[in-house]
């Protein structure tokens, strides 16, 4: 990775893997790419070269990708799954045009691309526990639609081009940077807002649902390795399971109380997310990627909560 453009990177990935490829890798040029309304601000802003990138705009990120030399591209612009299923055809026309339009500039440029697949991609049909990497792929979802069509769409170019597309299935994310939006797994970030605020949490998925989950450090860290990886190891690309932890909300609620004990919880739950959770693994089984590119995570539940905590009260400005 010589020149890197990040789309999206004001969003929740976005942001903090643009800034961690400028410090890790400070001999390249990282871009950050963004949409109007969404411009980056402070470090982000000041720490490399920004560009208005929309990946429904061809000639313009092809213009970028000309401009800097780029040779790698993280392709982070999505709905998540809960606004895809309120916007289909948005999601679609961002997820796919947008990513036909990326494939098809690195195939003429040579460019390496990174797009995120989910574990929105597997559907109701999928078993659930221990869900190995290669299964029945059937999403009720238009997010899980697209999510596959991703999967498939990059492999079809790696093997008929020779484009050297790479991929993972990304749990739920949680950080303290950037909250997420409009996820089925964003009531693992946002119950940490109200437990360091002392405010009651409303939780939108019901007691009992298992879902994968990975803190955001072990995420970026994949989205590099996997860039980094000799691809002769690769018996897969598009994409690669990857876990670090899975739990219902209890069970989360329970670890956050460890620090919190007065963490109130009141349930409502919403139907739009809780189908799409239902219909997603409780866990998956993440061997392919630990064999073929050493994918191992730091972060389990605990370390994760008690990190959580302690950067949010810094970021919001809240005294234990
Ligand atoms: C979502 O909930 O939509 C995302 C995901 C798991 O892909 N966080």
């Amino acid at each position: 990775m010589k020149n890197i453009l990040v789309i999206g990177s004001t969003g929740q990935i976005g942001s903090e893997l643009t800034m961690k490829l400028r410090r890790e890798v400070p001999e390249s040029t990282v871009v950050a790419g963004y949409i109007p309304g969404f411009e980056p601000k402070g470090e982000l802003l000041t720490s490399g070269p920004a560009e208005v990138a929309d990946v429904c705009n061809r000639q313009q990120l092809a213009d970028i990708v000309e401009k800097y030399g780029i040779d790698t591209i993280y392709n982070l612009a999505a709905l998540l799954s809960a606004t895809a299923e309120k916007y289909p055809l948005k999601a679609w026309d961002i997820q796919m045009n947008g990513l036909l339009n990326i494939l098809e500039i690195a195939r003429e440029k040579h460019c390496a691309v990174f797009t995120p697949s989910s574990i929105g991609s597997f559907g109701p049909s999928t078993p659930h526990d221990n869900t190995p990497q290669d299964t029945i792929q059937r999403p009720t979802s238009m997010y899980g639609v697209t999510k596959v069509a991703t999967e498939l769409l990059s492999d079809y170019y790696n093997t008929k081009y020779g484009v050297d597309t790479r991929s993972v299935r990304f749990p739920g994310l949680i950080s303290y940077t950037t909250l997420p939006g409009g996820g089925t797994t964003d009531y693992a970030v946002e119950v940490f807002y109200a437990a360091v605020k002392g405010e009651e949490f409303v939780c939108p998925i019901a007691p009992g649902t298992y879902m994968d989950m990975m803190y955001m450090p072990d995420a970026l860290q994949a989205a590099v390795d996997i860039m980094n990886a000799d691809p002769k190891c690769f018996k897969h690309r598009n994409s690669f399971n990857i876990a670090a932890m899975s739990f219902e909300p209890e069970e989360i609620f329970a670890a956050i109380r460890k620090y919190i004990p007065g963490l109130k919880v009141r349930y409502e739950v919403d139907p739009v997310r809780q189908k799409i959770a239902d219909s997603w693994p409780n866990k998956m089984d993440d061997t392919c990627a630990r064999e073929e590119w050493g994918w191992c995570e730091k972060y389990g539940l605990d370390e994760m909560v008690r990190d959580m905590i302690a950067n949010l009260r810094i970021k919001l400005g809240i005294a234990e």
